[in-house]
C-alpha cells in the first residue's frame, strides 16, 4: 500500500472513532398482560419504550427500583438505561407480567 493510501486510511479509521455510536430504541410491546419480548438487551445509552396496548394500565418496575415507568392505557412510556448489568421488571398491577433488560457498556 502506498503512504499516501495509509495516512488516508488512518484519518478515515480515526473519524468513525471519534463518532459516538448511536443511541437505539428498544421496544418491547405489552399486550393481553404479555410482555413481548421478555427479554431485551441494550447498550448503556438506549432507550427501552414499552408500548402499552391493552385497555388496562401496566407499569415497568424494575426489581430493583433503577426505573418504573407508568404505562397507562394505549400508550408509551420510556427510560434511557444508564447502568450496565441485568434489570428483572415486573408490572406493579400484574405481578405475572414480568420482562427483563439487559444493559451492556
Ligand atoms: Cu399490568
Amino acid at each position: 500500500m502506498r503512504p499516501g493510501r495509509t495516512a488516508l486510511l488512518a484519518i478515515a479509521l480515526c473519524g468513525f472513532a471519534a463518532v459516538p455510536a448511536q443511541a437505539a430504541t428498544i421496544d418491547v410491546v405489552m399486550q393481553n398482560l404479555v410482555v413481548k419480548p421478555v427479554e431485551v438487551t441494550a447498550k448503556v445509552g438506549d432507550t427501552i419504550r414499552w408500548d402499552n396496548k391493552d385497555f388496562v394500565a401496566h407499569t415497568a418496575t424494575a426489581t430493583d427500583k433503577s426505573f418504573d415507568v407508568m404505562l397507562p392505557p394505549g400508550k408509551t412510556g420510556s427510560t434511557v438505561v444508564t447502568k450496565v448489568g441485568t434489570f428483572d421488571y415486573f408490572c406493579k398491577f400484574h405481578p405475572n407480567m414480568k420482562g427483563k433488560v439487559t444493559v451492556t457498556p
